[in-house]
């Protein structure tokens, strides 16, 4: 197939990411980057040897020459990226959280269909080999019918080094993390129909919520519990793993710490090593998360070239951006959502 071009917005700390991966995607490279910080611009283009640099998006849609845009900035700035990129009738792929609200994430998916124009949300974390493995494991049909699942990120890792805003919002781990958590448990066990949620700030050197514990209702029966904590200190730090329980009729797989995969059924006991690749540029503890960047990407290339709904779209992702607002407000409000009402 034909080399597709793309361009990336948003040069900041996850992006490098990003740039290794789409050197390592096959079928696509990256023609333009775009960030209005010229300092990450230099970084970035230097690193990657990419000449063409803008620090303003309009400009660099105005000159073109690419075939997709990769949005890597962050949330204040998708809505207007996203249309940017949908009034030039470029297909768009968007880093979490996808928007700011779920009104916008709406008017972003509807402004692109309108375009005719493919959205995808950068939600990776479903793509990393444990969480594939899992689901693969679940759909072999080795525990029978699942009844019950827990999705578990409990972690003391330093994020905010990386990521200084983190600390600085009103919103932190459901917004940041739990969106990955709450997209997984959609993944693995379907939509949600209900939820409720209670949060904690533990960490008095931040503003928002650094523990969540959240309860699903599934809309095929299933009840799931997503657990998240920055504030937990543990013998063996976690991060990046999402550790996940589930009970089955026949069965139950569970994959904890160190990707340790047991998938308990009729016929025994299976025991696997789920570990994610380490790619040639990534670095422990990163590459569980670094991986699933490539898969994403990939993921995004074959189907702009080969057609086909991408796994992660802007409509499915207004699901898993629906859970995280009604956490807070459950959070807020002490009271079950409905999440059909959302959509
Ligand atoms: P960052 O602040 O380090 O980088 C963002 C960059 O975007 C900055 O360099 C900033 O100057 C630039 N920028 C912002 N608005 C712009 C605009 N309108 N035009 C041009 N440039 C603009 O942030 P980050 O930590 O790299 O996070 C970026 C996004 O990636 C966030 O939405 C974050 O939630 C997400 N993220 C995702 C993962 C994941 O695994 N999927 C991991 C980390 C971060
Ligand atoms: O994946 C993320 O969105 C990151 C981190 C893993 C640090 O929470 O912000």
């Amino acid at each position: 197939m034909a080399e597709l071009k793309g361009a990336l917005i948003g040069c900041g700390f996850f992006a490098i990411n990003q740039m290794h991966a789409w050197r390592d995607v096959k079928g696509a490279s990256i023609a333009a980057i775009c960030d209005r910080d010229p300092e990450r611009l230099k970084i970035v283009g230097d690193q990657f040897g990419i000449e063409r640099r803008y620090t303003d998006a309009a400009a660099m849609f105005a000159d073109g020459g690419f075939d997709f845009v990769d949005i890597a900035t962050t949330v204040a700035s998708h809505r207007a990226l996203v249309q940017m990129a949908a009034s030039h009738k470029i297909p768009a792929i968007c880093q979490k959280p996808f928007a700011e609200t779920l009104s916008d994430a709406k008017a972003m998916v509807a402004t692109c269909a309108a375009a005719g124009v493919q959205l995808m949300v950068h939600e990776n974390f479903r793509w990393q080999t444990p969480i594939q493995a899992v689901k693969t494991a679940l759909q072999s049909g080795a525990i029978g019918e699942p009844f019950w699942g827990r999705f578990s990120f409990r972690s003391g890792y330093d994020v905010f080094s990386g990521q200084p805003y983190l600390a600085e919002g009103e919103r932190f781990i459901i917004e940041d993390l739990g969106i990955h958590t709450l997209d997984i448990a959609r993944f693995i066990l379907g939509d949600v129909s209900s939820l409720t949620a209670r949060t904690k700030r533990v960490n008095p050197k931040i503003k928002g919520e650094d523990v969540a514990t959240i309860l699903l209702d599934h809309e095929n029966g299933t009840t799931s519990i997503v657990d998240v904590s920055y504030a937990s200190k543990l013998a063996t730090e976690p991060f990046p793993e999402t550790l996940i329980e589930l009970d089955g009729t026949k069965g139950s797989i569970r994959l904890s710490q160190g990707y340790r995969l047991e998938v308990t059924g009729p016929e025994g006991v299976r025991v696997s090593d789920a570990s994610p690749r380490l790619l040639s540029w990534a670095s422990r503890p990163w590459h569980n998360i670094q991986e699933s960047v490539l898969a994403i990407q990939q993921h995004w290339i074959d189907r702009l070239a080969y057609g086909g709904e991408t796994s992660t779209s802007g409509a499915d992702n207004l699901k898993t951006l629906a859970l995280v607002e009604a956490a807070y407000e459950s959070a807020a409000n002490g009271n079950p959502i409905d999440i059909g009402a959302m959509l």
